[in-house]
């Protein structure tokens, strides 16, 4: 189903005001047909659905991926085998949201002013893994889950970005192997449903990671045994003989939820009340490698399947994910707040261009024109100004994202003798960032993992500080010229901090990038 698009000037800012005293309807299955006509909605029945789909991590980006995907795959074969199962790893918010209004939520696609907006029927639980009565690996295990998918972000995988091993040491991790049947990791859930399900003698469900990674799936196979080694090597051998983790890669730039979200999707669905709607970009693609067994449609609903994703996955991480860490570090310490603002900043966006023309791009197998078209497109979709994309969000957890998004980059263009200024100034700012989140004003909130044992390395002498973070073999494993990127790393901090971050951005634009910020 084509979903119109409504096309009414309205500004976001001029939509959050709220009617003192007005009793506003809240969407559940009853207002599907009082929804205004420009408002697409499920093209079946949300109740008639069983939950072939299992998903972990029910935040904004898989209701307004996958969810949505599902949705579309749905309405085109009327299938209704397909509804999902959403699990939240931690928060409870979305659960109550969602269960006060029939699972159902609006997704707005924001681009130019416009938006196509959309009610989306294909959630039919939402649970709470913390307090779920049924469990997570049980739920796994029910017969009728063909698919499990995960959105859990890189740190909800608990392995090393060097060694994709599991970390066995993460606490988690620990308390998972201690508590088998009580997991609380997504690696956890999923081993100990898969061992229900071998139990029981039936086939396994397909797994699919959805999150940023090198080789997510194979990276999730790998953790799901390793994690099982610890427990049962029976059950390890089980699972690396016949479960399937395919590897896949999604694309789309998903807002995160704002206090003003429920103001502006009131507005679109004329007065009616949706506390769960998710705002995005209309740009959207889900490849996924081919696997065995049943499942939704999804090529109707924008996914394509392919026998490798490895091509898909370099140009997305290194393209998009990498850049994004490039303008939201740079951006962050020059007091931009958002990817838009910052992609609005001449020298940010001229810098932001040469480093996925000249550093990223020539690591892919892109000819020459696909990799100018993807960056044209990419620089108009960090423009989009509807999509207020925080410094904090896209910058947290850098340790865990530096090996996949810049480092393997880095790294060729060193062993093919190209030279790096935008890598290495990526780097020297997201050190700056270990101090410049403390500063008075900042506007970003430092989140990682290490962040404990990073801290400690800040140094008052730039070149030391480098050295001391370069060295770090968890997060950079072994750099070839080490000295030489950390000499680069440390001029680039020495530079930021005498000069100002759009000095340091300058001096490192090729002449003909000044200027050619589009
Ligand atoms: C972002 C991604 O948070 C991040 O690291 O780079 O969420 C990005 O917006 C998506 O991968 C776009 O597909």
């Amino acid at each position: 189903m084509r979903v119109p698009l409504i096309t009414a000037k309205k500004t976001r800012t001029e939509l959050t005001s709220r009617i003192p005293g007005k009793v506003v309807p809240r969407l559940s299955t009853d207002m599907l047909t009082r929804l205004p006509v420009s408002v697409a909605r499920p093209g079946f029945a949300p109740r008639s659905l069983t939950a072939g789909i299992l998903h972990l991590g029910c935040g904004s980006f898989h209701r307004a991926h996958q969810a949505l995907a599902t949705q579309h795959a749905m309405n085109e074969t009327g299938d209704p085998r397909w509804g999902i199962t959403a699990v939240a790893i931690n928060r409870p918010t979305v659960v109550d949201a969602l269960r006060a209004q029939d699972h159902l939520y609006t997704t707005l696609l924001h681009e130019d002013g416009a938006a196509r907006v959309e009610v989306v029927g294909s959630i039919t639980e939402a649970v709470h893994a913390p307090t779920d009565l049924i469990g997570v690996p049980q739920r796994i295990a029910d017969p009728r889950v063909k698919i499990v998918t995960l959105t859990v972000t890189a740190s909800g995988y608990c392995v090393s970005p060097v060694t994709g091993r599991l970390e066995v040491d993460c606490p988690g991790v620990r308390h998972d192997v201690r508590f088998p049947t009580r997991p609380i990791t997504p690696i956890g859930m999923l081993a100990q449903g898969l061992e229900l399900v071998r139990r029981r003698g039936s086939t396994p469900p397909v797994i699919i990671s959805c999150d940023n990674l090198c080789a997510n799936g194979s990276t999730l196979r790998r953790a799901v045994i390793d994690f099982a080694l610890l427990r049962d090597d029976h059950l390890a051998e089980w699972i690396a003989r016949h479960v399937q983790f395919p590897n896949s890669v999604v694309d789309r730039i998903v807002q995160p939820t704002a206090p003003t979200d429920a103001a502006v999707a009131r507005n679109w669905l004329g007065g009616i009340e949706d506390l769960a709607p998710v705002s995005a970009e209309p740009f959207m693609t889900w490849t996924i490698e081919d696997f065995d067994g049943e499942r939704p449609q999804w090529e109707l609903g924008g996914a394509q399947f392919v026998a490798n994703v490895k091509d898909y996955e370099l140009a997305k991480l290194r393209l998009l994910n990498g850049t994004h860490m490039l303008l939201a570090y740079l951006g962050g310490v020059a007091g931009h707040r958002t990817i838009a603002e910052a992609t609005a900043d001449p020298a940010l966006a001229a810098l932001a261009r040469q480093f996925m023309l000249d550093e990223q791009g020539p690591t892919l197998a892109l000819s020459t024109a696909e990799l100018r078209r993807t960056v044209d497109d990419l620089m108009r979709r960090f423009r989009n100004p509807a999509i207020a994309q925080d410094m904090t969000r896209i910058g947290r957890n850098g340790s865990d994202k530096m090996m996949p998004r810049v480092v393997d980059a880095l790294r060729d263009n060193i062993a093919a003798g190209r030279p790096t200024p935008g890598a290495t100034l990526l780097i020297a700012a997201w050190i700056r960032w270990f101090t410049a989140s403390h500063a008075p004003g900042a506007v970003m909130e430092l989140i990682d993992p290490r962040e404990d044992s990073l801290a400690v390395l800040v140094d008052a002498d730039p070149h030391r500080c480098a050295q001391a973070f370069l060295q770090r073999t968890d997060i950079f494993g072994t750099l070839p010229e080490l000295e030489n990127v950390q000499r680069q790393v440390g001029d680039a901090l020495a530079e930021m901090t005498r000069d100002g971050v759009a000095a340091a951005v300058r001096r490192r634009l090729a002449p003909q990038s000044e200027g050619s910020n589009g």
